[in-house]
């Protein structure tokens, strides 16, 4: 299997912690792809998505999937079922929670592609502001309801590891730790993972 994937992206690096996580990572064959908003790739649209987003796991059959949570759960079932609980209230408390960190990290990255991405004189601040409250909104309903904190990993925690490791990557003044003392320590243990540890953005 192939996975599309930049160092840089906070979707990419959920299926590499999960994919880690789940003894597969050796069976999948990291491939670096350029896709940004502005810019076409029509290979890639053609290729791997229309949509020209990474990551994409492309199988040894050519069929290619789509949306790194789809990816995950591929992978998931491939594995057992691990990360994504099977039936019951829990599978749709962790599919909630993902479907909001999710958005999250959609936000955060819609604000990036505002502010470092659109030319200057476009740049529509309350647009990036607003944004920007979803995702800190966000952090503040996990900080609130810590039950994600603690329990055996799945994939909601793995999405809130790379939300948080995002916000240090692009938003490195945003004082996340300051306001969210309990996610900090979650995300202090979580490094002790070497698939969270390895796979942490570039710095700056
Ligand atoms: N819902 C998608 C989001 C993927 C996504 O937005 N990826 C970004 C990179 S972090 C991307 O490919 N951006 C290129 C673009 O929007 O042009 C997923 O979970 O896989």
């Amino acid at each position: 299997m192939k996975l599309t994937f930049s160092p840089n992206s906070p979707f990419a690096r959920k299926v590499r912690i999960a994919a880690i996580e789940l003894g597969m990572i050796d069976k999948i064959e990291l491939v670096p792809a350029s896709v940004a908003p502005t810019q076409p790739n029509e290979s890639y649209a053609h290729d791997v998505s229309p949509l020209r987003k990474l990551p994409a796991l492309i199988l040894d059959d050519g069929q290619v999937i789509v949306d790194s949570y789809v990816i995950v759960e591929y992978l998931d079932e491939l594995a057992g079922g691990k990360l994504i609980p099977a039936s019951g209230a829990k599978r749709w408390q962790v599919k909630t929670e993902h479907a909001i960190l999710q958005g999250m990290t959609d936000a955060m990255l819609l604000c990036r592609y505002e502010v470092g991405v659109r030319p200057k004189e476009l740049l529509w601040q309350a647009w990036v502001d607003d944004q920007w409250d979803r995702a800190w909104q966000g952090l503040t309903r996990f900080e609130n309801h810590p039950d994600i904190l603690t329990r055996p990993l799945d994939i909601a925690q793995i999405a809130l590891v790379c939300v948080l490791g995002y916000a240090d990557f692009r938003f490195a003044d945003c004082g996340w730790r300051k306001a969210f003392p309990k996610l900090d320590a979650f995300h202090e243990k979580m490094l002790q993972r070497p698939s969270v540890s390895q796979s942490l953005p570039p710095k700056g």
